[in-house]
């Protein structure tokens, strides 16, 4: 599994420096390759390529649509560090952007990831037709928006020091980091022009997914430590975050877990012995520490 993620992270690298190398310069260069190249796992191309292969699409194109994912991811932990969102230090055991490069850098460097994904979802090296594309770059839009990740970050902000049911809290970790998920699942049925009920199903599927993510990110904060996390751990407990663990404790967050889990698989099942990697990957998710 870890061999795997290597390769995939190695290519996705190898695809974003020659695309922003192909560009012309500018001084945002450096901070967006600060973001981009800190040494991010890539969990989420891995995703999109294990549900790539389900539907035997093709692993270059993979690679191009995940780097897309992998901008906006990174351009969203550039922002999640800013004093004005979470206010972290560190990032990867590295300076968060904004500490190495300043504020008013760290926001435009995430605004140029942001846009570039869509500059790599549109370009002719990927190659699947303009009508694809544009589907592409509708849902990975609806996925970053208030629907998405900047509306989960809202309300993961606002819920601090609050009583949240497990209802908004689930809400919540959807769209903060399901909905990038969901995307990774269901860009391959774009592609395979698959008819809407089965996207439907597979989003949930990504949501869920993103859900585990997120849980076993919770998970991290609450035991693990700043050496093998790369950041700072115990921020939410400080912070007075809504996270499931503040809710249902520890053991019963790992029970909950493990429940996504099974449910994620069941969902599967259909696809038999071909879900061997992504299995793995959801395995490697909730075992992680970092
Ligand atoms: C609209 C993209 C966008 C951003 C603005 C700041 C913000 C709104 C959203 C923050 C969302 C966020 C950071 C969610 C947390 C998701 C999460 C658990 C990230 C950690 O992902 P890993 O572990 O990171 O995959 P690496 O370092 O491996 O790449």
């Amino acid at each position: 599994m870890k061999k795997k993620l290597n390769k995939i992270a190695k290519d996705t690298n190898f695809f974003l420096k020659k695309f922003i190398n192909n560009q012309k310069k500018s001084e945002l260069i450096i901070p967006m390759k600060y973001g981009l190249f800190s040494g991010g796992k890539k969990i989420r191309s891995k995703i999109l390529i294990d549900i790539g292969y389900l539907f035997k699409l093709d692993y270059k194109s993979l690679i191009i649509i995940g780097s897309a994912i992998e901008c906006i991811h990174a351009y969203s932990l550039i922002h999640d560090d800013l004093p004005c969102m979470d206010n972290d230090l560190i990032r990867r055991g590295k300076p968060a952007t904004h500490i190495k490069f300043g504020e008013s850098t760290a926001v435009l460097a995430g605004n140029s990831l942001l846009t570039m994904a869509f500059e790599i979802l549109s370009h002719k090296d990927l190659n699947i037709s303009q009508k694809i594309k544009i589907d592409l770059i509708n849902k990975i839009s609806e996925s970053s928006g208030h629907l998405g990740i900047a509306g989960g970050q809202y309300l993961d902000l606002n819920y601090e020091h609050k009583l949240i049911s497990k209802k908004k809290i689930i809400e919540m970790e959807i769209k903060k980091t399901g909905k990038l998920f969901s995307f990774c699942c269901v860009a391959p049925l774009i592609i395979k022009n698959k008819k809407i009920n089965e996207i439907r199903k597979f989003e949930g599927i990504g949501a869920d997914i993103g859900l585990l993510f997120q849980v076993a990110d919770d998970l991290i904060d609450h035991k693990g430590k700043l050496s093998s996390a790369g950041k700072k751990t115990g921020k939410d407990k400080k912070k007075g975050k809504a996270t499931l663990i503040s809710l249902l404790g520890y053991k019963n967050t790992i029970k909950y877990a493990n429940k996504l889990i099974l449910k994620i698989n069941s969902k599967l099942k259909k696809y038999g012995s071909k879900t061997k990697d992504l299995n793995e990957t959801l395995e490697y998710i909730l075992s992680r520490d970092k």
